[in-house]
């Protein structure tokens, strides 16, 4: 399989699908609610994906596709080579904001990562990685990832975590909180998986995504030297909704061992 010809015609996919998105801007979007009331899409959300499923069975009619809008196939395995979008994720800030939100786009072969798009459409700044090939921010190499304490660390991660929840070990994740030099939370953990990978924040932590939110940072994030596990440790199957736990090397380590080993994720 020829991944470059495949990511340079992903990435046209992209820059296409995100100037449809930018045009959007100015008009009025009609926005329902999913799985909860927070739990937003636009008709751009199902527009987007649509175009890619479009492009993608037209160019490579044997692939399979797993969208988050459900526009692609149903899948029970990863066997052959299997796309995964997202087409706007951050939803809320997409709605809210008109920014923090990007489109996400990964190719997998057998289950493991081969391309991963995601593209930052309001800064126009897209984020590309061929597994073994590197990783790069509008062509321009990423360094590769270094160790870091949590005491010199910033967290990605959300409030609603560290605040009293009887359905999860938050105190686990306020010491971490407390310990870490600060934390961040933006709302999209496709650009949140995209800052791991350049070094802005040192870890990511969220308990529950689905694969489209981090099959193509994922691969970022790993071909720079950074871990993507759960939170208790494992790997990522692609398949099922997951807690995701990103960082630098070492810090996997110490936050795994220091305060996410004896919770109940
Ligand atoms: P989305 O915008 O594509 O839905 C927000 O913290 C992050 O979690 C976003 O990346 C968002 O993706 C994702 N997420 C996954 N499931 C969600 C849900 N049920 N409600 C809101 N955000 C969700
Ligand atoms: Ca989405």
């Amino acid at each position: 399989m020829n991944w470059e010809t495949i990511d340079n015609q992903a990435k046209e996919w992209v820059k296409e699908a995100g100037e449809r998105i930018r045009s959007s801007f100015h008009k009025t979007l009609t926005i329902h609610t999913k799985s909860n009331p927070n739990d937003l899409v636009t008709e751009m959300d199902q527009e987007i994906e649509q175009f890619f499923v479009k492009k993608i069975k037209g160019s490579y009619p044997d692939h399979k596709i797993i969208g988050e809008e459900g526009f692609g196939d149903q899948l029970k395995t990863l066997e052959g080579i299997v796309w995964m979008i997202d087409p706007i994720d951050g939803t809320m800030n997409f709605v809210h904001q008109q920014r923090n939100f990007a489109i996400s786009l990964a190719v997998y072969e057998g289950g493991m990562g081969k391309i991963g798009i995601i593209y930052d459409v309001v800064h126009d700044e897209m984020y590309h990685a061929i597994s073994g090939k590197g990783a790069y921010i509008n062509n321009q190499p990423i360094p590769a990832l270094h160790e870091r304490t949590v005491k010199e660390s910033i967290i990605a991660l959300n409030a609603t975590w560290v605040i009293e929840n009887p359905r999860i070990d938050y105190q686990l994740l306020s010491s971490l909180a407390k310990d870490a030099r600060g934390t961040r939370s933006y709302g999209t953990a496709a650009l949140e998986l995209v800052y791991v990978a350049t070094g802005r924040v040192d870890a990511y932590v969220s308990m529950r995504l689905s694969p489209w939110d981090y099959a193509a940072g994922a691969i970022l994030v790993e071909e720079l030297g950074g871990l993507v596990t759960n939170l208790r440790g494992e790997k990522l199957d692609f398949l099922s909704k997951d807690s995701v736990f990103a960082a630098k090397p070492g810090l996997h380590q110490e936050i795994l061992d220091k305060y996410l080993k004896s919770g109940n994720w």
